[in-house]
């Protein structure tokens, strides 16, 4: 996400900051980089041009007494100014006070990603304690119904259907709702190639019958600058509390869905990073405007840590590293926690300072690795697991012969492992798991 926009704009403030002196020309040339850097990520046109204008406002105020470092001075500018473009504070969803329910309708063009978005939210929801029911609002499309059904088994959530027609669905699942006790009723609905007016006028209808607290549009960041004209036209057409961008993962240059908010005044409340249900996030302007300008996002690591991570596996890991008691077995299920956290690399661009490996580390090298090291732990014996202190002569020969690897390799993975139980231990106090970073630092070859 934003690799590109990122690293152009930290190679701009480091110029500045080599240069030792803020100028009106350097000023100027710095925000004509700061332009065609947004433009290149697309950006749109409009809303890059007064971005540069007001941090170049900004960023003369500094001239009568320049700063010590003006790259730095620079970069606090943009990050600010990137806070504000992209709605200054992180607008949670509105839940009724009202109604005993609380409904989130999901609108958009077709394939954007609705219905995978309507399962990420009521799973979100409910690792929170709320009770959500997702409704089927799409009966054009034969499968649209199924697939809804799909997602939902596979988070235990219950999937309304009855209806012969997406309006008489939305309302009769309100009465569900109520007589099931279940709190947040998220409507997904079809998709359309272009907006329309039947699916306008069907989605009024839905909103007038059901009277949303959320009517969220869901771009598609990849479709590029369109998203704004069509999040304009179903804004003014059925009125959007907010917007989700998904497929923030993709290689997108992100840059058209960061100017959502500007230019259509929708504010953006979460993004999808990826096709598995735990690839949400809510989206603080604050901690993206970090992201984007290298110095990572360690509360959004801690919270997708805290929801992925088993908090009483946790504390048994935490004994077991003050007993020294730790083994490849703790180890191997610590990897699963983190691969519920989404990929390795995004992982690694949310700690400050780590951005920079993200990019050395391929997540196929990372797969790679992973593999090589596991095929090992599944040569040792239960008892080599919990207690790796016995793995000694024979039985390293043993396991480089039962994963094909070599003795080295055997040895290698163990001074690894001694390695990274150490920064673990150091790490507990903050019940730290980075330390495991550490196992994948040498390489298998
Ligand atoms: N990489 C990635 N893929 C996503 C994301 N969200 C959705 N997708 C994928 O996008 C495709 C379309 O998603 P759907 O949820 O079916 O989209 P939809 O808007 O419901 O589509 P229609 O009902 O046909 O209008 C699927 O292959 C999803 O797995 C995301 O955040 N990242
Ligand atoms: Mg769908």
């Amino acid at each position: 996400m934003f690799s590109k926009l990122s690293d152009k704009l930290v190679e701009t403030f480091k110029r500045l900051s080599k240069r030792g002196k803020l100028t009106k020309s350097e000023i100027h040339e710095a925000t004509r980089q700061l332009r065609r850097i947004l433009l290149d990520a697309d950006v749109n046109y409009k809303v890059a041009k007064q971005f540069c204008k007001t941090v170049e406002q900004k960023a003369q105020a500094f001239l009568e007494n320049p700063p010590l470092d003006p790259g730095k001075v620079f970069k606090n500018l943009v990050q600010n100014e990137l806070t504000i473009l992209l709605g200054t504070t992180a607008l949670p969803i509105n839940f009724s006070s009202k109604r005993s329910f609380t409904v989130i309708l999901l609108a958009g063009l077709q394939g954007s990603g609705k219905t995978t978005t309507a399962a990420k939210i009521a799973n979100l929801l409910r690792s929170r304690g709320r009770k959500p029911l997702l409704v089927a609002c799409d009966t054009y499309r034969p499968a649209a119904t199924q697939q809804l059904e799909i997602l939902a088994s596979k988070i235990d959530v219950p999937c309304f259907k009855e209806g012969d027609n997406p309006l008489r669905r939305a309302k009769n699942s309100l009465k569900f709702a109520s007589s099931h006790g279940l709190d947040v009723i998220i409507l997904d609905t079809a998709g359309r190639l272009s907006i329309d007016e039947q699916l306008m006028d069907e989605l009024n209808k839905i909103k007038a019958e059901t009277e949303p607290e959320e009517s969220i549009f869901v771009a598609d960041s990849m479709a590029g600058q369109q998203i704004l004209s069509v999040a304009d036209q179903f804004n003014k057409s059925i009125g959007l509390t907010g917007a989700i961008l998904t497929k923030m993962d993709g290689d997108a240059r992100g840059g058209a869905a960061l100017s959502i908010r500007e230019a259509t005044s929708v504010p953006i409340k979460f993004i999808g990073t990826g096709e598995s249900i735990e690839q949400i996030e809510e989206f603080h302007p604050d901690r993206i405007s970090s992201r984007i300008l290298g110095e990572g996002d360690l509360l959004s690591l801690a919270e997708k840590a805290s929801s992925a991570i088993d908090a009483k596996e946790a504390k048994k890991t935490i004994k077991k590293l003050e007993k020294s008691s730790f083994g490849f077995d703790d180890f191997l299920k610590q990897l699963e926690m983190i691969n519920k956290m989404g990929s390795f690399s995004g992982i690694l661009k949310m700690i400050p300072g780590a951005s920079k490996f993200a990019s050395q580390i391929s997540e196929e090298d990372y797969n790679k690795q992973l593999k090589t090291i596991k095929s090992m732990i599944q040569s040792m014996t239960p008892e080599e697991r919990k207690n790796w202190k016995i793995i000694k002569g024979s039985r390293k020969r043993r396991i480089a012969l039962g994963s094909g690897r070599k003795v080295e390799d055997v040895n290698r993975l163990l001074k690894q492992f001694k390695e990274s139980m150490k920064i673990m231990g150091n790490m507990k106090k903050q019940r730290g798991i980075g330390g495991l970073g550490r196992m994948f630092s040498g390489k298998f070859n």
